[in-house]
Parts: structure tokens; C-alpha cells; sequence
């Protein structure tokens, strides 16, 4: 009902109303192509309007389902994600316990905010704050529920890599290594804060993974950098029996959150909700 009039419209206007809009031009799938149509201070590449559409769409969903709903929806899906979580335990040589047989998908950032130190990441990635804010830090977060049992930071995580959406638990993210259970795991020496804990399937407390978070206070100097930095770097360790497909999907994964927790850390140290 509306094509009619508007393709005649459009046949009528002279080309050059057209040649005179502010135009982007950009590859995509290999092609060229010139748009136009939003206003010159919003012309940016296709990847970035998909983007925005993508976290409204994506935090909708997420937050009209909350958590027991995503468990629901995504019940097969998470339990398609046992099963590939079992058959890489079994087939891995890599046990706790034992320093041989491990491999690990590792991620990092140098990244340079003012207000955030090694020591105030930390203290937001074990508050609150980071659960709050989980499911904006990468699209393939869908909750993280955090409790604190003694020492331990206790988290019932729903998460995704590449599509392997995994109900798992970490029941003793601690502070420090316990070279006891990961012999594989290096001290990374002076100056870091490093903690670690458990990665352990939420339907039978299968441990599939060992999560290590390190962070360290550097100078600004060493990067060129007017301000300092801190060097925040994560390593996930699986048995040999993980893919590199796999590990390099949890690269990627890992980079976007850190870069995204930081940030988030700057903003929240910014309005007072992180006492610093
Ligand atoms: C944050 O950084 C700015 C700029 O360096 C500084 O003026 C401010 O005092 C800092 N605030 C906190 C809470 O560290
Ligand atoms: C360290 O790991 C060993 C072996 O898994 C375990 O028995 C012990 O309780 C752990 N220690 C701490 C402090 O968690
Ligand atoms: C996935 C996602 O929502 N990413 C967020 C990364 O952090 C920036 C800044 O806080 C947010 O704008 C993005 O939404």
C-alpha cells in the first residue's frame, strides 16, 4: 500500500537530492556499498547499527527471561553442553592434581583508565558490581549469581563460547594457587594478583575447567602512555582434549570481557558505587 507512492516519489526526485546526502561507503562481504540516510554524525560502518540492535534485542530477552527462564529456554542447549564438556574430560590426559596435559585459552588487555589500579579491579570483580553488570560484558553471558562462602567468591554462572552454552559453577575462586590441585599453573611472579578457582558443571559437579585471573599495576611509561596501566590477563585450562576451534572462541570471548569489566570498573569508581 505504501510502495506505489513512494517508488514514484523517489523516481521523481532529481539524483543529485540523493549525490547531496552524507554517504558512508564501506566493503561488505567482500562488495563496495554507498549508503546514506542517517544524520552525518551518526554514519558509521553496518557492523556498528547491527550492534546496537543486537544488545537491544539481546538485553530484552535476557532480562524479560531472568535467570530460571534462560535455564529453561536453554535447557537443551546446556545440556548439549554437558555432554561436549564430558567427552573432553574423558578423552583429556590433563587430570588435577597433575602438571602435564593441559592446555589453556588465554586472553589479556593492557588496559589504561584513570581511576582503575590492579587492586580496585579486583575488589569490583569480587563485588557485586560485576554480577550486576555480567550479562552487558559479553552477548554470551546470560547470568552470573555470586555468593561469598568464607574465602571463597561461590558464582552459578550460564555462558556461552561459540555456542557452548555451559550451566556451570565455580565453588572456590580463592585468591592465590593451590599448587596441590594445579600444579599446571605457574606462579607469574612479582607484582601479580592472581586467583583461581574451579570451572565445574552445575548437574554433576563435573570439573571441566580451571579459571585464573591475573592482574598487575604497570607503568604508563613502558607503553608510551601518559597515565599507568594495569595488565589484566585471564587463562582458562582445560585438558588436552579441548580443540583449539574451542579455545580460540574463549580468546576472543575473554579480551571483549576484560576490555568491557574495565571500563565498567572506571564508570562505577566514577559515580561512587565502587568505594575506592
Ligand atoms: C580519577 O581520575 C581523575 C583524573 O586523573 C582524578 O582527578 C580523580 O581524583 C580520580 N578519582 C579517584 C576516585 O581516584
Ligand atoms: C588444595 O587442593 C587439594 C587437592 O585438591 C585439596 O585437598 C585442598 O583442600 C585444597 N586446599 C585449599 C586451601 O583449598
Ligand atoms: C556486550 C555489551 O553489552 N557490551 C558492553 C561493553 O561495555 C560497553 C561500555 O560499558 C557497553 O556499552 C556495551 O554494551
Amino acid at each position: 500500500m505504501f510502495c506505489k507512492p513512494i517508488l514514484a516519489l523517489a523516481a521523481a526526485l532529481p539524483l543529485v537530492a540523493f549525490a547531496a546526502d552524507p554517504t558512508y561507503t564501506e566493503k561488505v562481504g567482500g562488495y563496495t556499498f554507498i549508503k546514506s540516510g542517517p544524520k552525518a554524525e551518526n554514519l558509521a560502518p553496518k557492523i556498528n547499527y547491527e550492534w546496537e540492535a543486537a544488545q537491544i534485542a539481546l538485553k530484552l530477552l535476557k532480562e524479560s527471561l531472568g535467570p530460571e527462564g534462560l535455564l529453561t529456554t536453554l535447557a537443551p542447549a546446556i545440556a548439549e553442553a554437558d555432554t561436549y564438556w564430558k567427552e573432553r574430560v574423558e578423552r583429556s590426559t590433563g587430570k588435577l592434581g597433575q602438571k602435564e596435559g593441559w592446555v589453556s585459552a588465554n586472553g589479556r588487555a593492557v588496559v589504561f583508565l584513570p581511576n582503575v589500579t590492579a587492586e580496585r579491579f579486583v575488589k569490583w570483580y569480587l563485588s557485586p558490581l560485576a554480577d550486576a553488570f555480567n550479562n552487558q560484558a559479553n552477548p554470551e553471558h546470560y547470568f552470573k549469581r555470586t555468593v561469598v562462602e568464607g574465602t571463597s567468591a561461590v558464582s552459578d554462572i550460564l555462558e556461552g563460547w561459540g555456542g557452548v552454552t555451559t550451566h556451570f559453577g565455580i565453588p572456590n575462586f580463592n585468591l592465590g594457587i593451590n599448587a596441590t590441585r594445579y600444579p599446571f599453573i605457574e606462579p607469574r611472579g612479582e607484582g601479580w594478583i592472581q586467583a583461581t578457582g574451579d570451572k565445574a558443571l552445575k548437574s554433576d559437579g563435573t570439573v571441566f575447567g580451571v579459571l585464573e585471573i591475573g592482574v598487575k599495576n604497570v607503568k604508563g611509561a613502558d607503553y608510551e602512555m601518559p597515565i599507568d596501566g594495569v595488565d589484566i590477563s585471564a587463562r582458562v585450562w582445560y585438558g588436552d582434549g579441548v580443540e583449539d576451534e574451542h579455545l580460540e572462541y574463549e580468546r576472543k570471548h575473554i579480551t571483549n570481557e576484560i576490555i568491557n569489566s574495565s571500563l565498567q570498573t572506571q564508570k562505577d569508581i566514577e559515580n561512587g558505587k565502587l568505594p575506592v
